[in-house]
């Protein structure tokens, strides 16, 4: 295959209970990221999926009364049909931690840290947080006016926990990450986040404690292994297995397939703000340790907050992905999250914010614009695209800007800044409205029909950009507009072939509309929000 290939993926959420909107910000960012990939000519692997061994997992279960695999079943489930049937996540395989070739990627890769001399059979002492699935120092934790200890980083409880384990070197690769992020700056952002990690780690790393004794529910850890003999029966930790499915999405350990060379080292790791040691510390040790290639980024997310508040079950404030589809609308949503905070910081939400940004961004400057623009076509141009005649200074100033949105999207979408992006499309439709007003080509239709067809067909031009564009952020109604604008999905912009609707690849970004097109009374495609 010629096209490049570009393989990125999401963190594996616990099917310990529904996704909720902070969950699904992730998933749309993630899809928004492969679709603009795919739409500029990358051949994309997209992995997503649940991350279900561990403590926390089997304690749900328990509580429940049913089998861990069970409870990570049903909730697996209803993750996949959220991603399938709320949010038209294009994943390209959803994968499960509990599926069988994950199990051989995790022993895989752990017989190789073993061959690497760096696993060893110790005794763990130390604080345990099921919830956060972590380990605390002593310093790190608190006890607090209930008598119980509790992280404070992340205020979840802590147990002690003290069992024979195996342990991870990690502090032999202090210097080597180190050196990695120094030669590799783009390696995580943003840069605050990434610093912080760098602080730690510049703190000295201590051995990682990486399998448990006391529980089950787990990937065995392979026996005879020269790492150290032991009667006990061990299952990983739950974070080695874990990340470990970033190489089985890739089809490790068969690192000789074509499809291992195509796919590894992963491009993009998408995470989000709490699980950022796992992946900028962790993971790369673990990966240097095995003798494999490093993923080239990753890229962590703020947190969504409601109304400025945490999302929790406690205060009742979590909000399920579909109550917000069934009131804005699929699209809406995600232009919202995407538009209106900077990727990589937190955000809050309000009612009041989504409906601004869908009434003002997308009904009045974007669905306005072409409403009426098109209505005109169809009403003073007999249903046809005009064609162009000279171009004036301004015709040609808001042409050029809207060609100029590719190359500001595709530098944009590289360091994942999507709201810069869009706030960039948004500033050149703003242009195109004023364009549109000053040229008013409804007082042209009476003094000079030739000129009201060159503004309207500039406009439909202009439009054609920006639909282009914005598909990965709103496919269904990007393809609508694109449809309305009698753009054909082969790419031959002039050829209209309204049956012909799907995604259009930005390969024809350049091909200009071709007067004469059909085109059909359009239909509102970014109606207000009442
Ligand atoms: O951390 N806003 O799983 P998880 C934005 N299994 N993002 C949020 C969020 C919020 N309010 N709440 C959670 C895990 N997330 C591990 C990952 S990866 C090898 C293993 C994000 O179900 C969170 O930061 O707790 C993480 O990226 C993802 O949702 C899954 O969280």
């Amino acid at each position: 295959m010629s096209q490049p290939a570009y393989y990125l993926t999401t963190a594996i959420t616990y099917p310990n209970g529904e996704p909720h909107i902070g969950h699904a910000y992730e998933y749309i960012s993630a899809d928004v990221m492969a679709r603009f990939k795919r739409l500029d000519g990358y051949d994309v692997r997209f992995l997503t999926g649940t991350d279900e061994h561990g403590q926390k997992v089997q304690q749900t279960a328990d509580r429940e009364g049913i089998t861990p695999y069970e409870l990570a079943t049903r909730n697996a489930q209803a993750i996949k049909k959220v991603d399938d049937e709320v949010l038209g996540i294009s994943y390209d395989r959803f994968i499960r931690t509990t599926d069988e070739d994950h199990y051989a990627a995790s022993q895989a890769i752990w017989r190789r840290m073993v061959d690497a001399g760096d696993i060893y059979l110790d005794r763990y002492a130390g604080w345990y947080s099921v919830r956060d699935e972590r380990f605390f120092a002593e310093d790190e934790t608190e006890v607090r006016e209930d008598g119980g200890r509790y992280a404070v980083e992340t205020g979840t409880p802590v147990t002690w926990t003290e069992e024979e384990s195996y342990f991870f070197r990690l502090s032999a690769y202090q210097e080597r990450l180190l050196e990695l992020y120094r030669s590799h700056p783009e390696f995580a952002a943003p840069a605050s986040r990434f610093n912080e990690v760098i602080r730690f780690v510049e703190g000295g790393l201590e051995d990682l404690s990486i399998s448990r004794t006391t529980f089950d529910w787990g990937v065995p850890v392979p026996k005879d292994l020269t790492a150290g003999d032991t009667e006990l029966d061990h299952v990983m930790y739950v974070w080695v297995d874990a990340l470990t499915n970033y190489l089985t999405g890739a089809g490790f350990p068969d690192t000789d397939s074509e499809q291992f060379r195509r796919r590894w080292p992963a491009d993009l790791h998408i995470i989000g703000k709490d699980i950022s040691r796992f992946h900028c510390i962790f993971w790369p040790a673990f990966l240097m340790s095995a003798g494999l290639e490093l993923p080239r980024r990753v890229m962590i997310h703020g947190f969504l907050h409601n109304a400025g508040e945490k999302m929790s079950k406690s205060v009742g404030n979590v909000v399920a992905p579909a109550a917000w589809t069934e009131t804005y609308g699929l699209d809406a949503v995600r232009f919202f999250l995407l538009r209106e905070f900077p990727y990589g910081q937190d955000g809050s939400y309000t009612h009041e914010a989504v409906v601004g940004r869908k009434n003002s961004d997308l009904a009045n400057n974007l669905g306005n614009l072409a409403q009426r623009s098109l209505s005109m076509i169809v009403k003073n141009c007999d249903g046809a695209l005009p064609s162009p005649g000279e171009l004036t200074a301004e015709d040609q100033a808001i042409l050029d800007q809207a060609a100029s949105l590719l190359e500001i999207s595709r530098t944009a979408y590289e360091k994942q800044d999507f709201h810069r992006a869009l706030e960039r499309t948004w500033y050149v439709l703003g242009e195109a409205n004023a364009y549109f007003a000053e040229q008013a080509p409804w007082q042209l239709k009476k003094t000079d029909v030739a000129r009201m067809g060159t503004v309207l067909w500039v406009t439909a031009e202009v439009l054609r950009r920006v639909a282009l564009l914005i598909q990965p952020v709103m496919p269904e109604s990007a393809t609508r507009l694109l449809d309305a604008l009698g753009v054909d999905a082969g790419g031959d912009a002039g050829a209209t072939n309204a049956s012909n609707t799907g995604p259009r690849s930005f390969s024809a970004f350049g091909e200009e509309l071709i007067g004469g097109s059909p085109i059909d009374r359009p239909q509102p495609i970014f109606p207000r929000h009442e």
